[in-house]
C-alpha cells in the first residue's frame, strides 16, 4: 500500500492494486466471512516483518536475530489471553485450514472419527468434507438442523455421537446464523469421550466484545481466522487448555507449517489492540444492529430467512421460494455493486456451484460506518436486484446509485496506489 504521494514503479501491478482498491471502495461488500482493517492494520502488515525467519517459538527458534520476533509474538499471544480469556494460543497458522488441521493433529490420528456440521446445513469443509484434508483423512459423520426449525438438532448430534463414537466433535461453521449451545455440544462430548473442537471464525469478534456465547472456557480447542469478524489480517489461532498446548505447537510447527508470516502476526497484534479497545464493542453491537434491521427489512419484502433471522453478523437468504438460484443472485447482485456470495440452504437440492441461497454479512459494511438507516438502502437495492436480475440495463443503473452511496462512506482515504 502507498500514500498519495508515493510512486509505485511497476506501472502493470500498480494497475491491478488501483483496480481492487477502486473496486472494495464503489462496491458493497456483504461476504460475511470479509471486513476491512484499519489503515494501522494494513501498514503493520506491509511491515520489515515480511522479511524475517523465526521458525520455532518465542526464545526457542532456528534463526538468529530473532529477538524482536520473539516480543513480537509475545506480544501478540499476551494480547489474545487478555481478550479471549485462554490459557494458551498459537498465533502462528496461516489461516483457518491450518488452524483446524493442526487442532486435529494434536489429539487425533488418520483413521480416527470425527463429527461436525453438515455443510449445507451451515458447517465449513474443514469440517469433514470429502473434498477437503479432513474428509480424505478422518471417518466423517456430519449432523445438521431440524428441518421445521432450521436450529442444530441437538437431539441428532447426541444419536449420532453415540452411534459414530468419534473421537472429536466439531461445532461452529461458515453459514448458521444462530446461537450455539457450546455447554450442550460439550455435554455430548463428554458422554461419548470425545474432543470438543469449536471454529469460531465467523462470530469471533462478537466473542471478543461479550456479545456471542463464549466457547474458550468449555472446549478443548477451540479455532478461529482472524480476518472475519475480529477485522484482522487473514490468518489463524488456535487457543486451548495449557495441557493441550505443546501437542497443538507441534503440530503448527513443524508438523505442517515452516517459518510463521512474522507481519502478519504483527498485524494481528495491531488488530488485536484495537479488539482490546471499548469502540470494539460498540462496533459489535452495530455489527449486529445492522444484521437485523437487514434481516427485516429483507423478510418484510418478501424473502424467506434460514431459521426466520439471525443472532450474528449473518444471515441466509432461501431462494427456492423465488424460483432463483444462488448462482442467479450472487451475479446479479454483483453487476448491480452489491459482492456477496451464493450459499447451500440446509436440505439442499442444487449442487455446490449453484445453490439455492445467498449468504449475507454486515461486518465490512458497518466498519465503513453503516448503520440501520443505512442498511435500509442497502436492502432496499438487494430487492431491486433480485427482483429485476434478467435485466443489465436496470442493474446498470442501480450501480451507479450504489457508487453515489458508496462516496458516503470513504475507504482508506488516505491511500493511493
Ligand atoms: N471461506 C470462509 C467463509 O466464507 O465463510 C470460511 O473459511
Amino acid at each position: 500500500m502507498f500514500s498519495k504521494d508515493d510512486n509505485c514503479p511497476d506501472q502493470q501491478l500498480t494497475a491491478i492494486l488501483r483496480q481492487e482498491l477502486i473496486r472494495q471502495r464503489t462496491k458493497l461488500e456483504m461476504i460475511a466471512s470479509e471486513n476491512f482493517v484499519s489503515e494501522a492494520v494494513l501498514r503493520v502488515g506491509a511491515s520489515v516483518f515480511t522479511n524475517k525467519y523465526a521458525e520455532g517459538y518465542p526464545d526457542n527458534r532456528y534463526y538468529g536475530g530473532c529477538e524482536y520476533a520473539d516480543e513480537l509474538e509475545a506480544l501478540t499471544q499476551a494480547r489474545v489471553r487478555k481478550i479471549f480469556g485462554c490459557e494458551h494460543v498459537n498465533v502462528q497458522p496461516h489461516c483457518g485450514s491450518s488452524a483446524n488441521m493442526a487442532a486435529f493433529f494434536s489429539v487425533l490420528s488418520p483413521g480416527d472419527g470425527i463429527l461436525g456440521m453438515s455443510l449445507s446445513h451451515g458447517g465449513h469443509l474443514t469440517h469433514g468434507a470429502q473434498v477437503s484434508f479432513s474428509g480424505r483423512l478422518f471417518k466423517t459423520e456430519f449432523y445438521g438442523v431440524r428441518e421445521d426449525t432450521e436450529l442444530i438438532d441437538y437431539d441428532e448430534v447426541l444419536a449420532k455421537a453415540e452411534k459414530a463414537r468419534p473421537k472429536m466433535i466439531i461445532a461452529g461453521g461458515s453459514a448458521y446464523p444462530r446461537t450455539i449451545d457450546f455447554n450442550k455440544f460439550k455435554e455430548i462430548a463428554d458422554r461419548v469421550k470425545a474432543y470438543l473442537l469449536v471454529d469460531m471464525a465467523h462470530f469471533a469478534g462478537l466473542v471478543a466484545a461479550g456479545l456471542f456465547p463464549s466457547p474458550v472456557p468449555v472446549a478443548d480447542i477451540v479455532t478461529t481466522t482472524t480476518h472475519k469478524t475480529l477485522r484482522g489480517p487473514r490468518g489463524g489461532l488456535i487457543l486451548c487448555r495449557k495441557s493441550l498446548a505443546k501437542a497443538v505447537d507441534d503440530q503448527i510447527f513443524p508438523g505442517i507449517q515452516g517459518g510463521p508470516l512474522m507481519h502478519i502476526i504483527a498485524a494481528k497484534a495491531a488488530a488485536l489492540g484495537e479488539a482490546l479497545e471499548p469502540e470494539f464493542i460498540d462496533y459489535q453491537r452495530q455489527v449486529l444492529k445492522n444484521a437485523q434491521r437487514l434481516a427485516v427489512h429483507l423478510a418484510d419484502s418478501g424473502y424467506r430467512l434460514v431459521s426466520g433471522g439471525t443472532d450474528t453478523h449473518l444471515l441466509l437468504i432461501d431462494l427456492r421460494t423465488q424460483n432463483m438460484t444462488g448462482q442467479e443472485a450472487e451475479i446479479a447482485l454483483d453487476k448491480a455493486g452489491i459482492t456477496a456470495n451464493k450459499n447451500a440452504v440446509p436440505f439442499e437440492r442444487q449442487n455446490y456451484t449453484v445453490t439455492s441461497g445467498l449468504r449475507l454479512g454486515s461486518a465490512a459494511l458497518t466498519t465503513r460506518g453503516l448503520v440501520e438507516r443505512d442498511m435500509d438502502q442497502v436492502a432496499e437495492f438487494i430487492v431491486e436486484s433480485l427482483r429485476h436480475y434478467e435485466d443489465d440495463s436496470y442493474l446498470r443503473k442501480i450501480r451507479q446509485r450504489v457508487e453515489e452511496f458508496t462516496l458516503r462512506f470513504p475507504l482508506y482515504p488516505n491511500f493511493d496506489f
